[in-house]
């Protein structure tokens, strides 16, 4: 059975049993992109304005809702719309970490309603296996997807050995839900190969990789970036998320040069799945 990284997006998607996984890897080869875009900007228009420049470019974009300081329904509806004219997914990375009973909450109520239109969130394993419980209580009836954080970008994190295998095995334990995680690096195939299952034989896991910059190595706040090729091609992640090395930062760049930040990223990116696959 060939690694999963040998694999092409297309193969991938045509036998993903979470459709909304199926969905991600075949929009990354409809588009010919492997690229989310990570939104982190403070106002309505902002994010608006920026998925609408990135739409086109990405599989993916990412949200923190609540740093918007307007948020309303109608962004998540015109996001929606976007979501449906440019064929991306959307991601609330709301990094779920409490007892199973309080995500289940906020994930399906509040003010955000997360789970009725987010198509993919994430959560930490740290209060347990009940979170996963908890949150699929909510998303997997409404097809949605999540992604554990197994792995984090910045220094010092705590995501590390024994709490990364522990990741793994429960996304193992919550097929229907849990679709891949977010890493730094392949860490399905090395529990695959440390726990006796033949590499390729396991579920077939999306890692989204955050921590991505071709011009900056870090932000002074603990961030790390790698480059595209690094990311997919050296650690055989398989999507690229990139925030200010393509909004820039701020309220975010005018979108002649979104645009042509996104395209360098997408080009980088698919050079680097090309490659991994010639391999
Ligand atoms: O380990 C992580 C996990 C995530 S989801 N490290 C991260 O940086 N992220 C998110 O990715 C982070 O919250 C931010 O939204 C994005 C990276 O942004 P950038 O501007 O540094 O590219």
């Amino acid at each position: 059975m060939p690694s999963i990284t040998t694999r092409t997006y297309a193969e991938r998607a045509a036998k993903h049993p979470i459709p909304v996984a199926k969905q991600l890897l075949d929009i990354c080869d409809r588009k010919k992109t492997n690229l989310c875009v990570s939104v982190d900007v403070t106002s309505k228009a902002g994010l608006l304005r920026i998925a609408e420049a990135a739409g086109p470019y990405c599989c993916c974009i990412k949200t923190h809702i609540d740093i918007v300081e307007d948020f309303d329904q109608d962004l998540v509806q015109q996001l929606q719309a976007l979501a449906d004219k440019h064929d991306f997914l959307i991601w609330e990375d709301r990094k779920f970490a409490d007892i199973g009973n309080t995500v289940r909450l906020q994930y399906s109520s509040g003010i955000y309603k997360i789970a009725s239109w987010a198509h993919i969130t994430n959560a930490h394993l740290v209060p347990g296996e009940g979170i996963l419980t908890g949150l699929a209580s909510v998303g997997q009836p409404l097809g949605r997807g999540l992604l554990l954080l197994a792995e984090m970008s910045a220094k010092g994190n705590l995501a590390t050995g024994e709490y990364t295998t522990k990741n793994v095995e429960a996304a193992r334990r919550h097929p229907e839900f849990v679709m891949g995680f977010v890493a730094m690096r392949r860490v399905d195939e090395r529990e695959e190969t440390a726990g006796g299952v033949a590499p390729g034989e396991g579920a077939d896991y999306v890692i989204m990789t955050p921590g991505v910059g071709l011009d900056s190595k870090g932000d002074g706040m603990g961030q790390q970036y790698r480059t595209p090729d690094e990311v997919i091609r050296g650690s055989g992640c398989d999507v690229i998320i990139v925030g200010r090395g393509i909004y820039g930062g701020g309220d975010g760049n005018p979108n002649e040069e979104i645009v042509k930040q996104c395209k360098r990223y997408q080009e980088a990116g698919w050079k680097a799945y090309e490659d991994r696959l010639r391999q």
